[in-house]
């Protein structure tokens, strides 16, 4: 079983004023490749605050893998890739360049999202859009990969 951390960027979500079903809908995908939810938390477009919580879902929850939602757009408040940025030591381009290129057969606003991937120590930690629609056509396009992936890292 891979330890999988679910973290839902979204200040309406951390409101209470909407439900996180991009959140549950991930949990959902990863048990396809044998992937259990550790962790799940649903926190603000905030850097530091997302910063710190992939920080501790890494070196203290442990968890193999960290699939965000969220915070990958154009708005002021989209900083999930920049947090991102922040906390891994090595980035894996080719894992948004895959979700963009299937995700634009879907959408010509794949386009827009800023999703980066990359790793820190042994987790590897990845972006997806906010929507549920958005967050199954990107994970789908990669899910097949990531057993492979995990096993290279661990
Ligand atoms: N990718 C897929 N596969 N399907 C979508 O519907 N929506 C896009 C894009 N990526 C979309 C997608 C849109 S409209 C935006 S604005 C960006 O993701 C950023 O989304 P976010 O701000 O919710 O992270
Ligand atoms: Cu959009």
């Amino acid at each position: 079983m891979w330890r999988v951390g679910i973290l839902t960027a979204s200040d309406k979500g951390y409101r209470g004023e909407r439900e996180d079903r991009s959140g549950r809908e991930i949990a959902t995908l990863v048990t396809r490749i044998g992937g259990e939810r550790i962790v799940h938390e649903v926190i603000p477009d905030e850097w530091a605050v997302i910063r710190r919580t992939l920080i501790r879902m890494c070196d203290q929850e442990q968890v193999d893998l960290i699939l965000t939602t969220g915070g990958t757009g154009f708005a002021p408040r989209d900083v999930t890739p920049e947090a991102t940025r922040s906390v891994i030591e090595r980035e894996v381009p080719g894992i948004p360049e895959a979700m963009r290129l299937a995700s634009l057969e879907k959408t010509k606003f794949a386009v827009l999202s800023r999703s980066v991937a990359g790793i820190r120590g042994s987790t590897l930690i990845i972006n997806l859009p906010g929507s549920p629609k958005a967050v199954r056509e990107c994970l789908e396009a990669i899910l097949d990969v990531l057993p492979h992936a995990l096993e290279i890292l661990t």
